[in-house]
């Protein structure tokens, strides 16, 4: 296959002026950046705030909000001041080091607050996603017996307290009375200093839920000591100079938003946009322009959006600020990049990583040319391979088993109750940890991702992932986006269906489909052009991150919804 390379945008990358190709890099190199260095404690909010302002940046603006009819923004100082209050207000009401606490709230300053708040007296937080139900916020509460939550009057309807028993204490960040505490209210009452509680670095820090393909969700529990990854990452591959203003679309429920779009830019003192609200290409095309974003982290889902809209409609905004953007959570087809490319005159640098493991660990750095269709190479520090199934490096090209070489700064520290599934991420046994996708690796060391290992599709004894062919859809013209699976077959064991979204102005019919079908057949291969194809006003998605839901799609199939 012939690939269409895009080279390294000019500029002044941190990266290529403190690291070239082939040089040598340890974790420990920037150990010495961090407080604990002196002391053998940490606090990741001690780092994130308190160390700014220590070294005279109080000044600096920390968080710009934007959202429709209100914009704030608070200062490094400001930030501290108010981390301090509401860490205060959690302490006297009984929260200290280890308890859970919480955190239910829309994509707000508020949010970073109450999670900084609890982090800061050595409290675990979790975030929750801000569209959860019931039935979601009580499950997590309820694994974790969290007796500590921080929420928003508005969201108090999916907050049933006596179907969560531990739970002792409720805050709402709004300041009208009720029965449960205020917490602006009270911080507004409190000093803004606070001693912060030196921790370990292997205390825990935060909880996040990952649903995996079966079974309940799992509590994946990271610890203080992901600073130094979550850091550097911010800096070589987010390429965070002091003076950008970086946004990250990824609300702190999911893994992203809460290292990406909290901890990272923090750690890095960069000013932090945060978008209240849903996406529409027009909203998100004026934060970009208002708040002067330089730096981007979003995801597929949302470029495959902003590519559907009416073209040009970037022209109408002054984008100009934009240097750096970034993806995570699915695979960026190459279709993409290069609409992004063309239409922006920016390269989209895809990054791949996992709640799990805490931060990137493979991805397009800036300085490095970017092969469209690959997630980059692995960062400095990381060592990837690609296994078979009886976990043996594969030469390159061949598809297998994605697999790290443990282990890293920011790796989990436990799965919460559940200390055997830990092991089964190590099912070889050493150092090898898999992630539970399927890749090949080129003569470059450039990482492909085929799919889930689940989502593979077997057709005649051939193996297919579903990327390749999504990918390939979305160069057709009529193919907005698209979720690829196997249908059980009696002749070929499986065949390859296309469940796909149509761009306005097409609508589906029998010689569309013949059209789709011959063009996958002829630019890709026979084997891999759908021999079915099923056309949806809408694909299902991950609430959380918005990923092509590729397990419910073959419930569809199977329960014949199209
Ligand atoms: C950060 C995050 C992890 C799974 C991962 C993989 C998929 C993430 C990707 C990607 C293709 C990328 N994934 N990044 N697939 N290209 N650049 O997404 O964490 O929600 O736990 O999901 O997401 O399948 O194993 P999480």
């Amino acid at each position: 296959m012939t690939t269409v390379t895009i080279p390294p945008a000019k500029g002044d990358y941190q990266v290529g002026r403190e690291w070239r190709e082939g040089d040598p890099f340890h974790w420990k190199e920037i150990h010495s950046r961090f407080t604990w260095h002196g002391t053998g404690k940490v606090n990741m909010a001690y780092e994130c705030v308190d160390r700014h302002v220590a070294e005279g940046k109080g000044d600096k603006t920390a968080l710009h909000f934007l959202s429709e009819g209100e914009e704030t923004t608070y200062t490094y100082a400001e930030l501290q001041r108010e981390v301090n209050r509401w860490a205060r207000v959690l302490q006297q009401n009984g929260v200290k080091k280890g308890d859970f606490v919480f955190v239910f709230l829309p994509k707000h300053p508020f949010c970073h607050i109450a999670m900084l708040a609890a982090i800061k007296l050595g409290a675990v937080v979790g975030p929750l996603f801000e569209a959860f139900m019931e039935e979601a916020v009580k499950d997590r509460i309820n694994d974790c017996e969290g007796e500590y939550l921080i929420t928003d009057h508005s969201f108090l309807d999916r907050v049933i307290p006596e179907d969560i028993p531990s739970l002792k204490t409720i805050f709402v960040t709004d300041k009208q009375d009720g029965e449960y505490i205020s917490i602006t209210k009270e911080a507004e009452k409190e000093t803004p200093e606070f001693e912060t509680v030196w921790v370990d670095l292997e205390d825990g820090l935060n909880i996040h839920y990952t649903s995996g393909s079966t079974g309940k969700p799992k509590g994946i529990i990271h610890a203080h000591r992901n600073m130094i990854q979550q850091y550097q990452t911010g800096r070589w591959v987010l390429d965070l100079h002091e003076s950008d203003v970086y946004w990250c679309t990824a609300h702190p429920g999911w893994v992203t938003g809460t290292v990406y779009g909290v901890f990272a830019p923090l750690l890095n003192g960069v000013t932090t946009v945060i978008h209240g609200g849903r996406f529409s290409a027009e909203a998100w095309y004026g934060v970009l322009e208002r708040a002067g974003v330089t730096v981007w982290y979003s995801a597929p889902t949302a470029f495959r959006m902003l590519k559907s809209q009416l073209e040009g409609l970037h022209k109408d905004y002054d984008l100009s600020n934009l240097r750096h953007v970034l993806s995570v959570g699915e695979p960026l087809n190459p279709e993409v990049i290069h609409w992004a490319y063309k239409t922006w005159g920016l390269r989209i640098h895809d990054t791949w990583w996992m709640t799990e493991t805490g931060a990137q660990l493979v991805a397009n750095l800036p300085t490095r040319t970017i092969k469209p269709g690959s997630m980059g190479r692995p960062i400095p520090g990381i060592k990837a391979a690609v296994l078979d199934e009886e976990g043996r490096e594969l030469p390159a090209n061949e598809t297998g088993h994605l697999a790290i070489q443990a282990s890293w700064p920011s790796m989990m520290k436990e799965v919460w109750k559940n200390p055997e599934k830990y092991n089964t991420y190590f099912p070889f046994g050493g150092n090898w940890y898999l992630a539970g996708d399927l890749a090949y690796m080129d003569e470059d060391g450039y990482i492909f991702f085929q799919g889930r290992s689940d989502d593979m599709i077997n057709s005649s004894g051939e193996r297919i992932g579903p990327f390749e062919i999504e990918s390939k859809l979305m160069e057709h013209p009529a193919v907005k986006e698209s979720g690829v699976i196997g249908k059980p077959d009696d002749v070929r064991g499986e065949i390859v269906k296309a469940y796909i979204v149509l761009n306005e102005g097409y609508e589906g019919s029998e010689e569309l489909s013949k059209d789709i079908r011959g063009f996958v057949k002829s630019s890709l291969a026979a084997h891999a052009a759908p021999r079915e194809i099923a056309f949806t006003a809408e694909l299902p998605k991950t609430q959380i991150s918005g990923k092509v839901l590729r397990r419910e799609l073959k419930k569809w199939e199977k329960e014949g919804v199209l």
